[in-house]
């Protein structure tokens, strides 16, 4: 009952920062899943009766794919697939299963923030045996292969039962239905301080959660609402739908304006968060106080150790390239090495596996740690709680401290979304062709110290990653940088990143947009976003 089907590849199939990203009805095609997925096992080697983990983030096609990988995993050998019940799977409880299954690997249905719906975006991501996102030798392989794929095998059977938790064959393969959320809660009552902040909560500590109608809504309450005993309402949107509620599941200002309403409100929670389609990433929003997702990272690393599984302190911290330097500081108070690594989280994979850093983030709203090897939204917002607690101090409080002690590093991004790909590409062709003279050049920003383009060795396996992003230093410290989103399915979108830090002596207390006025002015002088876009503003600032 095993068929080889014959197929013919489809050009488009590269993975970007996070996966194979595309519209709906491009997944839909015939063979198009298929033969990513048979690329997929087509570049891996050895799991002939290993186990596979298999969930997604409840988006539209999620159930159909989840299907088809159960069937073509038994036809190419896998002993047993461990699937989410109902299909859901969180990204990092993907993370975490694979990594107490003992799983050879996982794959991950998910365009994670991009909108889901028949007529939006779906993912596929494998992750390797450590529970983080294939490395770049991996997804060059996978692509390499889907460019000469010519069959794919697929067993013949009905459709497995994947809402009722239970095992069952296919062909000679155990699929094992399981709950999503048991381990990852345990997991997190394993590292945070449970007690303390449920009796915080019972004293009258208020908090919201939005979910954004995607897949944190089950874990977030059982998590906040039954293990931690806040009121139901607690978790806002908290049913996954296929669509998403029409929503845009990216836990930003513009796209969880429902909760910043809410969290700027004469009547406001103490606490409010979001998080995104496939639950890796967290907004975090105090009370009258946005917390830029830079500052969340280097205020978690800071302050760390006071939650129970991180008492023994912190290895190292790892950020992204364009995530601003506030967490530099930290590492360097603390005395512990910091990693600047490309954008995407397959990058910190190494690092942690090799125990050289243990917090890891994004400055887009990404922060984790080694409990698994993704990053993590409802880790972060317990992060952040277990600090609370600890200091007995509301979230402005604790920012306000943290800027007296380090500074404070302004900072934006300014996305330009669905820019003609052969303009955006003009774009940085064009900045990249001046980096080399501008060095001790001025413009609105002040003077250049330095400008590159982003290139990183990993310290673990020397592999190295060019072309991550143009960095444009100047001599304050104050920085832009450009680079083109790799999640996106349609047109590109250019991001500015744009930081500048003030001293303790400092002003700490500007508006983030008038602290970053002559840098904005800067970009625009060095890229002519508009003469290449025609746009004159970004789509996005975050
Ligand atoms: C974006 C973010 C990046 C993140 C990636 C995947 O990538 O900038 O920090 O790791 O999304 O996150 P890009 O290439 O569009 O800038 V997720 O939560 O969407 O999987
Ligand atoms: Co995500």
């Amino acid at each position: 009952m095993i068929q080889t089907v014959s197929t013919t590849p489809f050009d488009d199939q590269k993975p970007g920062t996070s996966g194979l990203r595309k519209k709906v009805r491009i997944f839909a095609q015939p063979h198009y899943a298929e033969n990513f997925v048979q690329s997929v096992f087509d570049s891996l080697e050895g799991f002939a009766g290993e186990t596979l983990v298999v969930g997604g983030d409840g988006r539209y096609l999620n159930r159909e794919v989840i299907q088809i990988v159960l069937r073509m995993a038994a036809a190419n050998g896998f002993g047993r697939v461990l699937v989410g019940q109902g299909g859901i799977l969180s990204t990092p409880a993907a993370s975490h299963l694979i990594r107490s299954s003992g799983a050879f690997g996982g794959l991950v249905l998910s365009a994670s923030h991009n909108p889901g719906g028949p007529d939006e975006d779906f993912g596929i991501k494998y992750n390797v045996s450590n529970g983080g996102p294939a490395p770049e030798k991996v997804t060059d392989a996978i692509h390499a292969r889907t460019m000469t794929i010519d069959s794919y095998r697929i067993v013949d059977a009905p459709d497995v039962d994947i809402d009722s938790i239970g095992t069952s064959r296919l062909g000679d393969m155990t699929v094992e239905v399981v709950d999503p959320v048991a381990l990852y809660a345990e997991l997190m009552e394993s590292l945070f301080d449970f007690p303390a902040i449920r009796a915080k909560i019972a004293g009258g500590f208020t908090l919201a959660f939005d979910s954004m109608s995607a897949v944190t809504g089950p874990y977030a309450t059982e998590i906040f609402e039954k293990r931690l005993g806040a009121p139901g309402g607690t978790v806002m949107n908290g049913t996954p739908l296929p669509d998403f509620g029409h929503h845009h599941p990216d836990p930003n200002l513009v796209h969880a304006k429902e909760l910043y309403d809410r969290m700027m409100a004469a009547d406001a929670p103490d606490f409010g968060a979001a998080s995104d389609g496939d639950g890796d990433r967290n907004l975090i929003i105090g009370r009258h106080c946005y917390v830029t997702p830079s500052d969340s990272l280097a205020v978690l690393a800071a302050n760390a150790h006071l939650a129970p599984g991180y008492a023994a302190g912190l290895k190292g911290i790892a950020r992204s390239m364009p995530t601003s330097g506030a967490a530099d500081r930290v590492a360097e108070k603390l005395g512990i090495p910091l990693y600047e690594t490309p954008t995407g989280w397959k990058f910190f994979g190494n690092l942690l596996d090799a125990g050289l850093a243990t917090i890891c983030g994004e400055e887009s709203a990404g922060t984790g740690s080694d409990h698994v090897r993704e990053k993590d939204g409802i880790w972060a917002v317990l992060l952040w709680l277990n600090i609370l607690v600890a200091r007995g101090e509301s979230v402005a409080t604790v920012m306000a401290d943290h800027w007296a002690t380090y500074g404070r590093n302004y900072y934006a991004r300014h996305d330009y979304e669905a820019i003609a790909t052969d303009k955006a590409n003009a774009l940085m062709a064009a900045l990249r062709g001046k980096l080399d003279g501008l060095a001790g050049t001025a413009n609105s920003g002040g003077t250049i110290r330095s400008a590159d383009d982003f290139a990183y060795t990993d310290p673990t396996d020397q592999s190295v990653s060019r072309n991550q992003g143009v960095r444009i230093l100047f001599e304050d410290g104050s920085r832009v940088v450009f680079r083109l989103s790799g999640t996106g399915t349609e047109g590109a979108t250019l991001r500015v990143y744009i930081e500048r830090y003030v001293g303790v002596e400092g002003d700490l207390a500007m508006a983030t947009g008038d602290a970053l006025a002559p840098l904005v002015a800067a970009a625009q002088e060095l890229a002519d976003i508009e003469g290449f876009t025609g746009m004159d503003a970004p789509s996005v600032i975050t």
